[in-house]
Formats: C-alpha cells, sequence, structure tokens
C-alpha cells in the first residue's frame, strides 16, 4: 500500500511509501490519503497525527509526473481539486497534523508539507516548488499557503525560479519549524505529537479553527472567532480541570466534551 497508518497512545502515523518514485503523488495515493485523513477525523481516540514519508530520502518529491504528463486540461483540473481538498481536509481535521520532513519535498510534497499545522525537517531535507521547471504552476495549493506561511518575497522567489531551498534555509525564513539530524526527526515529531495529544482535544480544535480565521478574516471579524471559541471553552469540562490541575499542582485528565 503507498499509504500507511499506524496507531500509538492517541498519535498516529501516516507514511507516504513509493518507493519506485521517491513518494510521489499520483491519483491512488491521493485518495489513500485523503481515507487516511477522513478516518483518523472520524477517530475520537486519535489526538495528534504524524505525516512522514518512506525510505530515507523523500517525504514527498512531488505530484507524479509520469501521470501527469497525460492529463487534459479537465482532467489537471480534477487532479488539482482533488489534491486542493486533501489538503483542506487535513486543515480541516480536529488534530493537529505535524509534518515529520525526512527528505525532498518538492511540488506537491512541499504543498502536502504546509496543509500540515506545523512542519519539522530533518537535516537533509530539501524544499521547493519546481513546477516551473515543468512549464506549469503549483497545483496543491502552493502558491496560496506558501505566500501565508513566508511571505510573498519567498513564495515568489521560489514559485518563479523553482530553486531547491536547504533544510536550513526553510528553518531560517520561517517554512519549518524545527530541524533535526536525520536519525532523531522522527522521535522529535513523536514527541511534539505526543505534547499535543495530551492537551484538550477541545480547546486543540478551537485554537486550530482560531488560528485558521487569522488567514480566512480580516481582524476584526478573527477576533470575535477568538472571543466566542475562548468563551465556549469556558461551556466545557476540560477547562475546569485544567485550571483545577494547575492549582492542585497536578497533571489534568482531560475529557474533550463541550457543554450541553
Ligand atoms: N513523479 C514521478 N516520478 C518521480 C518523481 C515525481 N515527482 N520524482 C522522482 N521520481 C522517480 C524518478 O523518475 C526515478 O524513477 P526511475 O528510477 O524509474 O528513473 C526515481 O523516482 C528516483 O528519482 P531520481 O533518480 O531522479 O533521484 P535523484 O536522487 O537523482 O533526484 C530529485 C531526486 C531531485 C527529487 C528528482 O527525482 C526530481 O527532480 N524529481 C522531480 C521533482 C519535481 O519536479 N517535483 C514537482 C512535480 S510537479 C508537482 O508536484 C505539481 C503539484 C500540483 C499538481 C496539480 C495537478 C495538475
Amino acid at each position: 500500500m503507498a499509504v500507511q497508518v499506524s496507531r500509538d497512545e492517541g498519535v498516529a502515523v501516516v507514511t507516504v511509501d513509493r518507493p519506485e518514485a521517491l513518494n510521489a503523488l499520483n491519483s491512488e495515493t491521493i485518495a489513500l490519503l485523503r481515507e487516511a485523513a477522513d478516518e483518523l477525523s472520524a477517530d475520537a481516540s486519535v489526538r495528534a497525527v504524524v505525516l512522514t514519508g518512506g525510505g530515507d530520502s523523500a517525504f514527498v518529491a512531488g505530484a507524479d509526473i509520469v501521470e501527469m504528463s497525460a492529463l487534459t486540461a479537465e482532467e489537471a483540473r480534477q487532479f488539482s481539486a482533488r489534491g486542493q481538498a486533501l489538503m483542506s481536509a487535513m486543515e480541516a481535521a480536529p488534530q493537529p497534523w505535524i509534518a515529520a520532513v525526512n527528505g525532498y519535498a518538492l511540488g506537491g510534497g512541499c504543498e502536502l508539507a504546509l496543509a500540515c499545522d506545523v512542519r519539522l525537517a530533518a537535516d537533509n531535507a530539501k524544499f521547493g516548488q519546481p513546477e516551473i521547471g515543468l512549464a506549469i504552476t503549483p497545483g496543491f495549493g502552493g502558491t496560496q499557503r506558501l505566500s501565508r506561511n513566508v511571505g510573498a518575497g519567498w513564495a515568489k522567489y521560489l514559485v518563479l525560479s523553482g530553486r531547491i531551498l536547504r533544510a536550513e534555509e526553510a528553518l531560517r525564513i520561517g517554512l519549518v519549524q524545527g530541524l533535526y539530524p536525520k536519525d532523531q526527526l522522527r522521535a522529535e515529531a513523536l514527541k511534539l505529537a505526543a505534547e499535543m495529544a495530551a492537551k484538550s482535544t477541545l480547546a486543540m480544535r478551537y485554537c486550530k479553527t482560531a488560528v485558521a480565521a487569522a488567514e480566512a478574516t480580516d481582524l476584526a471579524t478573527g477576533q470575535s472567532v477568538e472571543q466566542y471559541l475562548f468563551s465556549l471553552c469556558f461551556a466545557g469540562q476540560d477547562q475546569g480541570e485544567g485550571m483545577a490541575a494547575f492549582l492542585e499542582k497536578r497533571a489534568p485528565s482531560y475529557e474533550g466534551r463541550g457543554g450541553s
């Protein structure tokens, strides 16, 4: 299977595994990833997700160029739409998604990492949107999410040149949030996932929604989204438990339930 999913103590690991094509995304892989994203979103026992690539040289080396080379314009639109829907499903997931970028994250691979909430990279990781070199634009949301993450200047630099960034440069411009020696990346991603998995699932979901509103709305609307989500935390049970645990100097035990 080109996509494997494992679950352990509230953390799921999703691995894209097509060693013959450096984990490139063909239609089948996109469908399997979408299936996995939908299943994990519906599984309340999964509280954080780590997404990575199989093997040790690639996260995902892009959309599959063999498959794309034969597409008609309408098929290309549908391919782009299915890829974009996958990225949106990951963003809308109730749990945090952490990309553990263990090698090439190019084209659709960089876009897949950008659809995750947080990106951690190995020191051998490489990032870029090389589509211009194939005479196409990015098509899985890269032109949109890249500027939102690193600003229009860096987005244009990458999209217009097709140049590839090393992991240290990706860290410097804020494309990734952490950089680790290759053999430590997985453990670090799992450690972050476990920390997030221990938080209130209710507050986690509201935090994701509130930060997403910053990109989708003006400041006043975003602040009112924040205000209502903040108040909703007080209608659930986790807020009382979180604050009591702090005051009683003990670890909290969350139920993740909203108020009735
Ligand atoms: N698609 C299909 N096969 C690939 C891909 C890919 N994206 N990347 C690598 N492969 C294959 C190679 O063809 C090769 O296969 P084979 O052994 O049969 O020749 C195998 O994987 C190993 O690759 P290399 O021998 O090239 O490995 P190197 O270590 O020499 O090079 C690179 C690694 C630099 C990553 C190189 O493989 C490369 O440049 N790959 C292509 C990167 C790229 O351009 N990605 C962007 C693709 S476009 C895209 O993602 C658009 C997304 C939006 C689509 C919207 C819908 C229309």
